[in-house]
């Protein structure tokens, strides 16, 4: 039976490549910080059999603790300072988490698997934050990187350090750079969400308008589901490399407000919604689309789920949320 150990357990990302990976027969390990973390609870109602394991991406000695305690054949980082908007507002701690600790994680496996460094394979979680100002279009892994947010600047770190760590020590270290991604699971404070969560509650009665920032934005959006496929591939090739992940197709945050709105029977939505510069960025990244054709060729992976359906399954869930919790 291998195992594997999850650093952001508790993350949208985390609780879908948990499942996956108990469904191929893995024995699952998650790293889950603070003293009394609340999303425990969600761990072990989606995912019971994961055996849980406190740590911090900060702290060295609770990550070697961790693998010492899992003895994992593959670790996969997706703990970090994920909200890009947060980033600006506290730069200093997501180059802590977002960059330094996964310095800390490759340190902390190279210090438990001593001379046998490739026993353990590694997965980074980089991003197309990375590419932020576009050079290219699409963008792909050999496209220039030009960071345009704190985290992007630290996933770039993160991103260098892994094939560092590949190329000096022959570490079997692969990074994947996802666009993005969601699902039900995404968190309330990312752009699909936040809009789904808002059209499920117009659709029962929402009076309140929805402040939003940069509608112009273009995002490549797929299914959490099909990326978490993705990485696990990435793991079980022979030889560590990098793979962007995408769909090839973008949509502006105004196309999304479309779909979601028209989902429930609103085809004009402009009374609903405001712009407010509180959800504007001090700067932004304008086009995101990305080229995932070696990941189609190298890995057999493709994306299953449309823009489209990704926008009315997330509305859909939230209408049920909202409904179960109102019967
Ligand atoms: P989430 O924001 O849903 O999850 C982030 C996870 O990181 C949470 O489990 C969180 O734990 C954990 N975390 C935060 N701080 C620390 C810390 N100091 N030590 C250890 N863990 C910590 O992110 P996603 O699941 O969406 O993304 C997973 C990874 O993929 C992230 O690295 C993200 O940056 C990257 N990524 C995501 C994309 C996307 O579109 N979703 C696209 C490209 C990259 P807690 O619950 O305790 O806060
Ligand atoms: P992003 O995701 O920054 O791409 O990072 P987010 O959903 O936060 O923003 C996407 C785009 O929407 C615009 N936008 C708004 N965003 C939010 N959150 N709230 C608003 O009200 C709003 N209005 C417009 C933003 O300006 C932006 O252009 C996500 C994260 O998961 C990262 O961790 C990951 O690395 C990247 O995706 C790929």
């Amino acid at each position: 039976m291998k195992r594997a150990l999850i650093t952001g357990i508790t993350g949208q990302d985390g609780l879908y490549l948990a499942e996956l990976l108990l469904a191929k027969g893995y024995e699952v390990h998650g790293i889950i910080r603070g003293q009394n973390n609340p999303k425990r609870a969600l761990v072990e109602a989606i995912v019971p059999e994961v055996v849980l394991h406190t740590g911090d991406l900060t702290d060295l000695s609770g990550l070697l603790r961790a693998l010492h305690a899992s003895q994992p054949d593959e670790v996969y980082n997706l703990g970090a300072v994920s909200f890009v908007a947060y980033s600006w507002e506290n730069a200093q701690v997501t180059t802590e988490v977002t960059g330094n600790g996964v310095l800390n994680i490759l340190e902390a496996i190279r210090l438990y698997a001593g001379d046998d460094v490739s026993k353990v394979r590694f997965y980074q979680a980089s991003s197309s934050e990375m590419f932020g100002k576009v050079q290219e279009v699409p963008q792909r892994e050999s496209t220039l990187l030009w960071p345009r947010s704190p985290y992007g600047v630290a996933k770039v770190y993160g991103h260098y350090m892994t094939i560092n760590y590949r190329e000096s020590y022959g570490m079997h270290a692969s990074s994947g750079i996802l666009f993005n991604h969601e699902s039900p699971r995404r968190g309330p404070e990312f752009v699909t969400r936040k809009v789904t969560l808002a059209v499920a509650e117009f659709a029962r009665g929402r009076t309140e308008p929805l402040a939003m920032g940069n509608l112009h934005a273009k995002r490549d959006w797929g299914y959490a589901g099909d990326y978490v496929e993705g990485m696990w591939r990435m793991l079980q090739q022979d030889t560590a490399d990098d793979y962007v992940l995408a769909t090839g197709q973008t949509h502006s945050i105004h196309e999304l407000l479309d779909v979601a709105f028209r989902h429930v029977g609103i085809d004009d939505w402009a009374g609903h919604v405001t712009q407010d510069p509180r959800f504007m960025r001090p700067a932004e990244v304008d086009l995101l689309i990305g080229d995932a054709s070696k990941a189609r060729d190298v890995l057999g992976w493709q994306p299953t789920v449309s823009f489209e359906r990704l926008v009315t399954m997330m509305v859909d869930s939230d209408l049920a949320a909202l409904d179960a919790r109102r019967s």
